[in-house]
């Protein structure tokens, strides 16, 4: 039989990588998107990556408990992947309500529709290693104490725990992953490595003349989001539910990261990069390094491309989309 994934979030990065991996397994792939004015504009992710005429789109969004009930009734999904969120930091403080409607309530939305229509379906949360935030361990790992320090934060902490508890509740095989940040070409423009990346090659093709960046001293765990969607779909297979860690073990500076950036296209960061106070956020998480042994033990999985190598991938498709 072939088994139906439905993914909420299929227009965002996550949501095409997974699309693919998905797709590639012999998957039926559906999607819950948000309607717009600019669709087609809207989901370019699907179009990139080779799967917009493989997958199937519903009109949905993860405010309205209505729209999911009815997608999850006509789908029957085997699995589902929730993958929607309001989900860039800096605008949680701009909209923290709405940020707390979708990124928390709209996890307990999408439970309910699944509890009530499609109680066997599988179901993965992505949580986020933005609930260690001011961190208490050095190393985080599933038994790392959480302290949230921004809106989205907070709102990742209940869709962390209304997943714990509706597997808890309901013998629901909900499984939460507590993924550190993960990047691609496919990435927001708003997040930091592409804003890098983008500016790099801006600069290089002489069109912008330097980049503002807020604090460069803050240090990510950054993986490739091909490699983390397929730890995703390893935590579904499972015979029990379970809450994972998936991060590379290696943390650098922002510094550093644009660095790599700038060298690959010989570009002297100290005359570029910019510091802008405007950038700094109300509260900062400084450092983020995750463990993710228990992922690599109980899954098999580990990350296989390095930060070096993802920088460098970016910043030539942005060389090329730009040269377009
Ligand atoms: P993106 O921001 O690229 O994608 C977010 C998706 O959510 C988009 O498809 C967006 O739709 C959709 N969405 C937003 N609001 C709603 C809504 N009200 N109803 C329905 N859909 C909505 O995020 P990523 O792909 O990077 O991340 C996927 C998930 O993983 C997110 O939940 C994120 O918070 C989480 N996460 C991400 C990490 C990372 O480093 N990338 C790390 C840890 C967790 P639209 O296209 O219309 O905006
Ligand atoms: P983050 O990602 O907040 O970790 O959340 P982001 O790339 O936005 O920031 C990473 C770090 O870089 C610093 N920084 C800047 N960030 C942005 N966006 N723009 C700048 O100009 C800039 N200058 C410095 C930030 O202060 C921060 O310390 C991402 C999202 O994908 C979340 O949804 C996800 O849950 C987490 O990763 C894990």
């Amino acid at each position: 039989m072939t088994k139906r994934a439905l993914i909420t979030g299929i227009s965002g990065q996550d949501g095409a990588y997974l699309s693919k991996f998905l797709l590639d397994k012999g998957y039926e792939v559906y999607g819950i998107v948000r309607r717009s004015s600019h669709r087609g504009v809207d989901n370019h992710r699907l179009l990139w990556i080779g799967v917009w005429d493989k997958v199937k789109l519903f009109d949905g969004d993860l405010g309205d408990l209505s729209s999911l009930m009815r997608i999850v009734n006509e789908v029957m999904p085997d699995e589902v992947y929730n993958l929607a969120a309001q989900s860039f930091v800096t605008s949680s403080w701009q909209q923290p309500i709405l940020t707390a409607n979708i990124t928390a309530i709209g996890v307990t939305n999408m439970l309910e529709a699944l509890r009530s229509a499609k109680p066997d379906a599988r179901f993965y949360q992505a949580s986020s290693s933005e609930m260690f935030g001011l961190i208490q361990e050095s190393v985080q790992s599933e038994t790392t104490p959480f302290y949230p320090r921004s809106p989205y934060a907070v709102a990742k902490l209940y869709g962390h725990w209304i997943t714990v508890n509706y597997r808890e509740s309901y013998n629901i095989h909900a499984s939460s992953g507590i993924l550190f940040n993960h990047e691609s070409p496919l990435r927001g423009a708003e997040f930091v490595t592409r804003k890098v990346t983008t500016a790099a090659a801006m600069i290089k093709l002489g069109l912008q003349s330097e980049l503002k960046l807020g604090n460069i001293d803050a240090k990510r765990d950054w993986g490739h989001a091909r490699d983390y969607v397929e730890a995703m779909w390893l935590m579904l297979q499972q015979d029990r539910p379970d809450d994972y860690v998936i991060a590379t073990g290696k943390t650098t500076t922002v510094r550093d990261m644009c660095k790599i950036a700038m060298d690959y296209l010989e570009l002297d960061f100290d005359k570029f990069v910019k510091i802008d106070p405007d950038l700094y956020r109300p509260a900062e998480v400084d450092i983020l390094l995750g463990d993710p042994s228990k992922a690599k033990a109980k899954l098999g999985w580990e990350p296989s491309i390095t930060l070096e190598d993802m920088i460098r991938e970016m910043v030539d498709a942005d060389l090329e989309r730009l040269k377009k």
